[in-house]
């Protein structure tokens, strides 16, 4: 029952984890062979990103064939052979699904420029106004406008994201039929459910002008509208007769938003990613950074607790710079890492991990844009310098945001490429993999690692940690203290996420710190976290 609320589950960047052929370049055997790391962990699921055929403009989030995979990950067989061998260790797949948009080399483009029927309108196509301008002022997600014209059918087509991702049009009933046929033909391969791709955005009520905004006008037009709550509700049918899970990438949600995506009376999705907590280091856009205010994060995530009865709890994943710089201290790098990774274990809701976060991987050490791969972060870079942005100044930007800090290959040992590739990687391995690696901290009692693998027992171990109640305590700025409680069973975690030693009023029996230490008597050290057993009162 509601297997998801007891698991961690563990996020794989294809691309970036394990070659297996040395062509420099992820794939799913090279997955399949890491297998016993993830149990080793106590992973109960793994979400994979796109691994379907795909010209990889924006690495696999536009697809160009839903139901294969791409040959550089492999074949329908390895496929097959990694849920199979996934499923031996007790690890579920969970496929992510990316229907807002398909490439524009899908078949059903090349057919939908040429009118060929049904395909006519499976995307969102306009005319160009009279002196040849965009149907509308809506502008993208990538820092580009989002109409490209198309030569062959001679109209505009929508894209939110990159260019070459051109948005579907649910309201051609014919798209819909297409989705639910690729759910199924994952679903009887044997996944155990979906994360699914910016779902809050695929029905357009009409494409009529936007108000104007500094970011992405026009989505009063799109976001979480009536219409797509009527197509999950369609997918949940489907779902429902394989018991299969959803989570949703909810982008720009409030929790009624969440609610209505996610509540369980609503027969929609299991849970969502929410963005707000996310928000607590940028002014007004997310390239423009600025330091963590520790509180408004606490806050943040203290209203999401509150006001969901379940969600997706992440710290990372493909498209954020890593969490030790942005809400650690890379000073204090084994213990803020341990604790982010206590206060992702700890709080209520599904634990999402992103591959190398168990081993504190931090941002990339790129020197220029040229090591850079990611299509949006070339796409500002091209914006900020037709604003005459110079390009010291840009390059800051764009280092301290891009989503390639995430995508660095894994640092599994300190051999050549880091274990990752006997061949050039696709994209460059941090310098750092001398002294963060996998093997060095298997060896080390004292690393992140292990605290992970500790901390992911003790969550299974307490049910209090899983299914418990969250009660804030203590919320300043640097301090966070809050209880989970369940039944007889109450637990309370402090966290310090400053440099400084601070003081709590919580006492208890210690069951974990990550300094070394026999009791708890209220004082924390720089970054230190700790669980207590609350005694019986
Ligand atoms: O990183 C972002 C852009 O500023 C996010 O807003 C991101 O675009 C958004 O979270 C949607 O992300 C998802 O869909 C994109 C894909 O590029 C991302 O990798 C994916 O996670 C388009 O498919
Ligand atoms: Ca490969």
């Amino acid at each position: 029952m509601e297997w998801w609320k007891d698991a961690l589950v563990y996020q794989i960047y294809p691309r970036s984890f394990q070659d297996s052929n040395g062509d420099g370049i992820g794939d799913i055997p090279g997955i399949t062979s890491r297998l016993d790391h993830l149990q080793e962990l106590g992973v109960g699921a793994i979400w994979l990103s796109p691994v379907y055929p795909s010209p990889n403009d924006d690495n696999g989030y536009d697809i160009s064939d839903y139901k294969d995979i791409a040959p550089e990950y492999g074949t329908l067989e390895d496929m097959d052979r990694l849920i199979l061998e996934a499923r031996r260790r007790g690890i579920r797949i969970l496929m992510d699904l990316v229907v807002n948009h398909t490439s524009t080399r899908h078949e059903w483009f090349e057919k939908s420029r040429r009118r060929i029927a049904p395909y006519t309108d499976y995307y969102h196509w306009a005319p160009a106004g009279p002196d040849g301008s965009k149907p509308n002022n809506w502008t993208g997600f990538f820092g580009e406008d989002c109409w490209q014209w198309d030569d062959v059918r001679e109209e505009y087509f929508l894209h939110l994201f990159a260019r070459t991702q051109a948005d579907l049009n649910y309201r051609c009933p014919q798209v819909l039929d297409e989705v639910e046929q690729v759910l199924r033909f994952w679903l009887d391969r044997g996944v155990a459910g979906f994360r699914c791709d910016v779902i809050n955005l695929l029905w357009k009520d009409s494409l009529a002008d936007g108000k104007e905004r500094l970011a992405l006008t026009g989505m009063e037009h799109y976001l979480s509208l009536e219409g797509t709550h009527d197509i999950l509700r369609r997918f949940r049918k489907v779902l429902d007769r394989y018991k299969a899970f959803t989570v949703g990438e909810a982008v720009f949600v409030t929790p009624d938003m969440a609610r209505d995506l996610c509540g369980p009376e609503r027969g929609e999705l299991d849970m969502v990613f929410s963005f707000e907590h996310m928000e607590c280091d940028q002014y007004l856009i997310k390239w423009l950074k600025r330091d963590l205010r520790p509180k408004k994060f606490f806050k943040c995530l203290i209203k999401w607790q509150e006001e969901l009865p379940w969600n997706a709890i992440y710290l990372e994943n493909h498209d954020q710079p890593r969490s030790i710089p942005r809400f650690g201290s890379e000073g204090y790098w084994r213990e803020s890492g341990k604790l982010l990774a206590t206060l992702l274990l700890t709080l209520r809701g599904t634990p999402f991990l992103y591959q190398g976060q168990e081993i504190g991987m931090v941002d990339f050490d790129f020197d220029g844009l040229d090591q850079i791969d990611d299509v949006e972060s070339r796409n500002v870079d091209r914006v900020l310098k037709g604003l005459h942005v110079p390009e010291a100044l840009r390059w800051r930007i764009i280092a301290r945001t891009s989503r390639d800090n995430a995508r660095t290959p894994m640092q599994w040992d300190d051999g050549p490429n880091a274990g990752f590739t006997t061949g050039r990687p696709w994209l460059g391995v941090n310098r750092n993999f001398h002294f963060v690696n996998l093997a060095d901290q298997e060896n080390d009692p004292d690393s992140i690692w292990n605290w992970y693998k500790d901390l992911s027992a003790l969550r299974r171990e307490r049910e209090a940690l899983r299914r418990g109640d969250f009660l804030w305590l203590e919320c300043t700025d640097r301090v966070f203290v809050y209880r989970r409680r369940l039944g007889e069973e109450s637990l309370t975690i402090a966290l310090d996420l400053s440099d400084r030693p601070a003081r709590v009023g919580s006492r208890g029996k210690l069951l974990r710190s990550n300094y070394r230490r026999d009791g708890f008597d209220g004082r924390l050290a720089p970054w230190e976290a700790v669980i207590l057993e609350d005694e019986a009162t």
